[in-house]
């Protein structure tokens, strides 16, 4: 296929085109040559136990049943709620980590970090009921650890960020049963309910499916967001450069890709050294350049401004430019290709994470209690590379630069400041019509749809039809590749929207970080909901959600969860569920009519742009605005 039909960003083409010419395989070339199994893709086989596989028929989905007489609907339902206990997994177990770090900072057991935000300490701390008033913060912190820790190990209750979520909302969800209690009973319990010969009814394991999502979002990812905040700083805006172009020829480049920040953390220091600075200039670099990529990346360039160089799909086209000295890896999406692709061009990849090693890599593990052992020897050895680079050297021009790290109290601050007294301004806006509605626009890329092109189309759209967008992950670097991250590109918008931005400075488009910060969405949707006007709940709300190019089970667990929270929520690229079963009726219209939000696919980013604002037109014609 041709590079330009691959991507939609320019950088990542060049390096495709580089690669053929050193015959090197990347994702796009692997996509192109494994076709995926059909039955698989309509989620139409179980391989649940060992008398299977079972294959039953997408076009023909009642004819059949699998060995045990599981139907169509048992079976899709199976393999989605086995899917979004996976994701919801992935995220509470980084909450976890995190949390695990913040006790042992507390306890004074680790020394390379601290609270960084006091602050956000204060406030988390008061939206859980923990007093705060003439208390230290070793005080506050050792209760807040003990409360959130119910997060991941109570077996019955409500979880602890229950308490944010918009009355109507819990009231639906208490009615529904699917309040979740604590992240490991709710996904120990999906694992048991989706074993051969257990629960049996596709409404009952959507049930488990949809409090288990619940409990990544309102959970994992929601301890995630804001212990890292806590110990390392809320996000501002801040202006960052983004793409391949932030690598520098002359300098020591090392890139960091994954998702928990504490890794990234410590290699700023490790950065600053001054022996190791030296060290570099030694081998003849300018210096050190340290960059991010995936999640993590946009955690860091969120918080501290720190470059960004791609997305998903180009972590292995960017080593194509011979110019990375080394990637130093920790977890979720990390491709296993990259330790060919490095290997071609002598670039060291790091692992670090004892939770996951890449067989041909070299695996340095980072340990909390000495990050820094770990930290100074990834950047011993891109200093080492740099010295013996041998390959040529081709880096890409392109850098956009725009405005990110829009923390939900940001946008509380900039659209009013805190003596407004919350989200007044915006819920205006709304009603008045201004901003005709909110969309997270979210997720990963995949090699298998143009890298970037749904995003930009999806979201030009959205602006231009007056609807304030939200980005997180992925989609947030295709968006801010695009050049759409900068107040300028309000010119894009439609002549509310515009207004409201150029009154206030602030691009069409607010990134708010990495995947486990959709749950910035979650509290910003919750504080629209506690400023008044807009109904009582998130289901009430003229907002919607998209995934353009999702790729992953994290994915879906978070597109899940915003539907069990009341959101409607599109994907592209393809949706594993056959149509017209009972099941796919479920998803797309039961949810709804229980209360809470429903799932939405759609390839053609234009189309998912229509169904969207349509859900928002119907939403504002519900709440008389
Ligand atoms: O958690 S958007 S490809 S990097 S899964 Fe992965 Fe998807 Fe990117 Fe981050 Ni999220």
């Amino acid at each position: 296929m041709d590079p330009k039909d691959c991507t939609a960003c320019d950088s990542t083409a060049q390096m495709i085109t580089k690669a053929r010419k050193d015959g090197v395989v990347l994702a796009f070339d692997r996509a192109e040559d494994m076709k995926p199994c059909p039955i698989g893709a309509d989620s139409a086989c179980c391989k649940n136990c060992f008398m299977g596989p079972c294959r039953l028929n997408a076009r023909d989905p009642y004819k059949k049943v699998g060995v045990c007489g599981a139907t169509i609907d048992t079976i899709m339902a199976r393999n989605f709620a086995r899917a979004v206990a996976s994701g919801a997994a992935a995220h509470t177990d980084h909450g976890m980590a995190m949390l695990e770090l913040f006790r042992d900072v507390v306890n004074g057991k680790i020394l390379d970090y601290e609270i960084k935000d006091s602050f956000k300490l204060h406030s988390v701390a008061k939206s859980l009921d923990i007093e705060t008033e003439g208390r230290s913060d070793q005080d506050i912190s050792t209760d807040l650890y003990k409360e959130l820790e119910r997060t991941y190990t109570q077996v019955d209750g409500e979880m602890p960020f229950v308490k944010r979520v918009p009355k109507g909302t819990l009231e639906t969800w208490r009615k529904l049963g699917i309040v979740p209690r604590g992240a490991m009973r709710e996904i120990m319990e999906m694992m048991h309910r989706t074993h051969i010969g257990v629960d049996q009814h596709y409404e009952n394991i959507t049930k488990q499916a949809n409090r288990t999502a619940l409990s990544d979002g309102w959970g994992g990812s929601m301890v995630a967001t804001e212990i890292s905040d806590i110990l390392f700083g809320t996000p501002s805006p801040v202006e960052v450069g983004v793409n391949m172009g932030v690598l520098k020829e002359k300098m020591v480049n090392i890139i960091i890709h994954g998702h928990e920040p504490n890794l990234f953390e410590s290699m700023v220091v490790s950065v600053a050294s001054p022996t190791l600075v030296q060290a570099a200039k030694d081998a003849g670099a300018d210096g050190i350049n340290l960059v991010g990529m995936c999640c993590s990346g946009a955690e860091m360039m969120s918080r501290h401004g720190i470059p960004h160089a791609g997305n998903f799909s180009s972590t292995e086209a960017i080593l194509v430019t011979g110019a990375v000295d080394t990637m130093a890896v920790d977890i979720q999406c990390i491709k296993q290709g990259l330790a060919e692709v490095a290997k071609c061009y002598n670039t060291p990849l790091i692992t670090t994470n004892t939770r996951a090693h890449i067989e041909g890599a070299v695996h340095i593990e980072f340990n909390d209690h000495l990050p820094m052992e770990c930290t100074d020897e990834i950047v011993i050895k891109a200093i080492s590379r740099f010295k013996n680079r041998v390959h040529p050297i081709e880096i890409p021009k392109e850098v956009k630069t725009g405005i990110q790290g829009f923390s939900h109290e940001y946008v509380q601050y900039m659209l009013g400041g805190t003596f407004r007294g919350g989200y007044a301004p915006l819920n205006e806006n709304i009603i008045n019509g201004r901003i005709r509605g909110v969309a997270g626009v979210v997720g990963c890329t995949n090699p298998r749809t143009k890298q970037d092109d749904s995003h930009i189309q999806l979201v030009k759209e959205l602006i231009k039809n007056d609807v304030l967008v939200l980005l997180t992950g992925c989609a947030q670097i295709a968006i801010a590749k695009a050049g759409l991250a900068s107040p300028e590109a309000a010119h894009y918008a439609g002549p509310g929207l515009r207004e409201v931005c150029e009154t206030v400075g602030m691009p069409p488009v607010l990134g708010l970080g990495s995947c486990v910060d959709n749950s910035r969405i979650l509290i910003a949707a919750s504080a629209m909901v506690a400023q008044g006007g807009l109904g009582d709940s998130i289901a009430d709300l003229p907002v919607a959600g998209a995934a353009p190019e999702y790729m992953s089970e994290k994915a879906i667990s978070i597109g899940h969860y915003f539907v069990a929270s009341g959101v409607y929520t599109v994907f592209g690229v393809t949706f594993p569920i056959v149509e017209n079963t009972k099941f796919h009726n479920l998803l797309f219209n039961g949810l709804e009519e229980q209360g809470l939000g429903k799932w939405g696919f759609d390839k053609d980013p234009i189309e998912m742009a229509r169904k969207m604002i349509a859900h928002i037109d119907k939403k504002r014609k519900e709440l008389g605005i």
